[in-house]
């Protein structure tokens, strides 16, 4: 019995250690219930009284040295594991990150807020108003009316035969003189629609920007001093203003506004085409008709109005040669503002 438990300790001592062992098989195989050492402990009744001890602790050292065998074995193979998986999953924690991708503003956006905080400055606010406009308000309540030739040059897109697509911020003026009563200091950006075909410098939506200001006692003097400080600035402390006769149906006197060149301060270079002389803008006195329709008193009250084109302003001041580049948002365009 003492060779067969020798036995038993040297093929399982051998197993165990062997490559690629399951160790709970081995474990069954020897110290399981019908296990090859439980079976020569079974046998033990044979054994002479004397014998009997003897036998039983030598069988009790052999389970010890096979389950301490087992129990090493198994702390090697978890520790082979980790070390394999440590190889396999090793981080490099020195290699440069990727870049995350940031979006930008829009230069359009941009030039939006620089001239809203412009106006904001001087005591303006905001106003919004709606892009599907009654023909009324488009139209109408500036001194447009129906087979006026101004039609023609705001020709825009008809939902009904009453209700368009905004071809000018000014409804939203329209409504606001409706709705409050002077002094108003407003100014309504947005996205306005023309029945353009797209090119370099047209397009069928753009993006305007207009003030009105109407109180007891407004001039050309104030419509005059409130561009200049714009204009100075928007474009520089140099710049100067220039007011041109012109006519728009809504107001009265109208002018077309220029700036001096800011690239050549009014020498005449390739931006201002040697004209030394920018046209920005598009102003006036708002026309006693325009005021009467608002519900303002003309013989009380007075204003000024002027408008501009944001796409405008944003091609000049980033050298965008073609307002389409505006639109397409290329990245590699947008990514430059
Ligand atoms: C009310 C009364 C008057 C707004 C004005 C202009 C002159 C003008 C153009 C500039 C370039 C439009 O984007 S553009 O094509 N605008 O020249 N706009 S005065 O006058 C108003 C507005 C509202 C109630």
């Amino acid at each position: 019995m003492k060779a067969k438990l020798e036995q038993i300790k040297v093929s399982a001592l051998g197993e165990i250690s062997a490559d690629g062992a399951d160790l709970e098989q081995l474990r069954i195989k020897y110290l399981g219930k019908k296990g090859e050492l439980t079976a020569v402990l079974r046998g033990m009744g044979q054994l002479t009284p004397e014998e009997r001890p003897v036998i039983g602790q030598l069988a009790n050292d052999v389970r010890a040295v096979i389950e301490e065998a087992l129990g090493r074995r198994t702390e090697e193979m978890k520790e082979k594991a980790m070390a394999a998986r440590l190889l396999n999953e090793k981080l490099d924690v020195t290699m440069p990150a990727r870049r995350p991708l940031v979006g930008h503003t829009h230069p359009l956006t941009l030039v939006q807020r620089d001239l809203e905080d412009i106006f904001i400055g001087m005591g303006f606010s905001i106003v919004e108003g709606p892009e599907v406009e009654y023909d009324y308000y488009n139209f109408q309540a500036l001194n447009i009316p129906e087979d006026h030739p101004a039609r023609d040059t705001q020709d825009t897109f008809y939902i009904t035969d009453k209700i368009l697509l905004r071809s000018q911020t000014s409804p939203v003026q329209a409504r606001t003189m409706e709705a409050q009563k002077p002094p108003l200091r407003i100014i309504s950006p947005g996205r306005v629609y023309r029945s353009d075909a797209i090119d370099a410098t047209h397009s069928p939506l753009f993006h305007q920007l207009e003030g009105l200001v109407i109180d007891k006692g407004i001039t050309m003097g104030d419509l005059k001093g409130t561009l200049d400080v714009f204009a100075k600035k928007e474009f520089g402390e140099d710049t100067r203003v220039r007011f041109r006769p012109h006519h728009f149906p809504f107001t009265e006197p109208s002018a077309e506004v220029d700036i001096s060149c800011f690239a050549c301060g009014g020498k005449g270079c390739k931006l201002c085409k040697g004209e030394g002389w920018i046209e920005i803008l598009g102003a006036g006195m708002v026309h006693p008709h325009v005021l009467e329709m608002g519900g303002i008193d003309p013989s009380v009250y007075s204003g000024f109005a002027f408008g501009l084109g944001i796409e405008r302003i944003a091609m000049l001041k980033y050298h965008i040669d073609d307002m389409r580049l505006l639109y397409e948002n290329d990245v590699r365009f947008l990514g430059q503002f």
